[in-house]
């Protein structure tokens, strides 16, 4: 596989230098499985597995990473040792009752919030997705599947543009006409696609409209692997032939947010204009004297819902944010590279 299809570029090569020199090859991740990787390189994929210092070393490599693996013909399998800085990262809380977090993709270009418009639309799930895309540094993208199931697309396209923000909104079946229409312009040599959504709206039906019949070969796997055959709980990254990366999440039943509440304002731009009159700086809009948040929600200027949910998710990362150990935290967040607020303000999206 040629890395620069894979999305390889001037940066990747820069801070490769270090693990070249010492001997290691640049691969990246396109499967994994319970622990178990699948990294593209130039010379083919190989399956590997962490070294034990990376295990030890805190964050294990996810789906989308560059890494630096060790290609010896004694082994059967490769060894992942480094995972180089990414420039997004989506993450959730893991399910349950804990405070750890779970890289579901690494690397992604645009984020497709994927809803199926039947009985899975649901405004407050699109807005908790795009709270996580905010935080990613990847710019989200709106994708309506299932017209076909819809009699009032125009109501829901201008329902969802309401509370979309900066990301683009778009409307697809998952037919392979309607989905190149959608996607085209996204398709680009070395860009990354990532695919999010409840399970059952459409994700791998649309990423296979988008394959076609490659989807067996993008899965081959040099020999050695055990692996066997797809199945949609491993998250997975395919190649277009014609230029284009495409990253295969399974289904999260509930996704709790694992971000900064700054993703929160950047979700609710309208709500976050007011809150910048506030009289005070540290003002939760909940009480306070001089709050202009209240007073627009008082004089009709903001939709109730959406404050409701605007705190609502608040509320969820305060929680999580004093749960944490928060030097923890901020360390593991000083690990990768910040995106700024000027990306949510100017996300980069193509031009068609
Ligand atoms: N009616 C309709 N069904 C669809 C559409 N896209 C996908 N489906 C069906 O929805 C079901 C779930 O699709 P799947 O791609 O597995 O969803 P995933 O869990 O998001 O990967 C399958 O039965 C698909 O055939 C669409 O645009 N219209
Ligand atoms: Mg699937
Ligand atoms: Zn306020």
């Amino acid at each position: 596989m040629n890395l620069e299809e894979l999305g390889w570029g001037a940066n990747h090569k820069q801070n490769f230098s270090e693990y070249a020199d010492a001997g290691y090859k640049p691969g990246r991740l396109v499967r994994e499985d319970m622990g178990a990787y699948a990294v593209a390189t130039a010379l083919g994929t190989v399956t590997a597995r962490p070294t034990g210092n990376l295990r030890h070393e805190g964050e294990l490599p996810a789906v989308g990473d560059w890494v630096a693996v060790s290609l010896t013909d004694s082994e059967s399998e490769a060894r992942v040792h480094a995972v180089l800085p990414r420039t997004s990262r989506l993450v959730r809380k893991k399910a349950g009752n804990t405070t750890e977090q779970q890289v579901v993709a690494a690397n992604v270009d645009w984020l497709f919030i994927v809803t199926g418009l039947d009985n899975n639309y649901n405004l407050r799930r699109i807005e908790r997705y795009l709270a996580m895309a905010w935080d990613s540094g990847a710019s989200p993208v709106l994708l309506l599947n299932k017209t076909d199931l819809c009699d009032d697309l125009p109501g829901r396209v201008e329902e969802v543009k309401a509370i979309a923000g900066a990301a683009p909104v778009h409307t697809s079946r998952a037919d392979q006409l309607e989905v190149d229409h959608a996607l085209r312009p996204y398709l680009q040599t070395g860009k990354t696609l990532a695919f999010v959504g409840s399970s059952g709206v459409g994700k791998s039906t649309l990423i296979n409209a988008l394959l076609g019949e490659s989807r067996q070969d993008t899965q081959h796997v040099r020999k050695g692997d055990q692996h066997g055959r797809h199945t949609t709980t491993w998250r997975e990254l395919f190649v277009l032939p014609d230029g284009g990366i495409l990253i295969d999440t399974p289904g999260m039943r509930e996704i709790q947010l694992w971000a900064d509440t700054d993703a929160v304002d950047a979700t609710f731009p309208e709500i976050e204009a007011y809150a910048e009159q506030c009289r005070f700086r540290d003002c939760t809009h909940n009480h306070e004297p001089g709050c202009a948040v209240i007073a627009a929600a008082e004089k009709g200027h903001l939709d109730p819902a959406r404050v409701e949910s605007y705190h609502k998710l608040r509320r969820e990362l305060h929680n999580l944010h004093l749960r944490q150990d928060h030097r923890a935290r901020q360390e593991e967040k000083a690990r990768w590279k910040v995106i700024h607020k000027s990306l949510r303000k100017h996300p980069k999206y193509p031009n068609w």
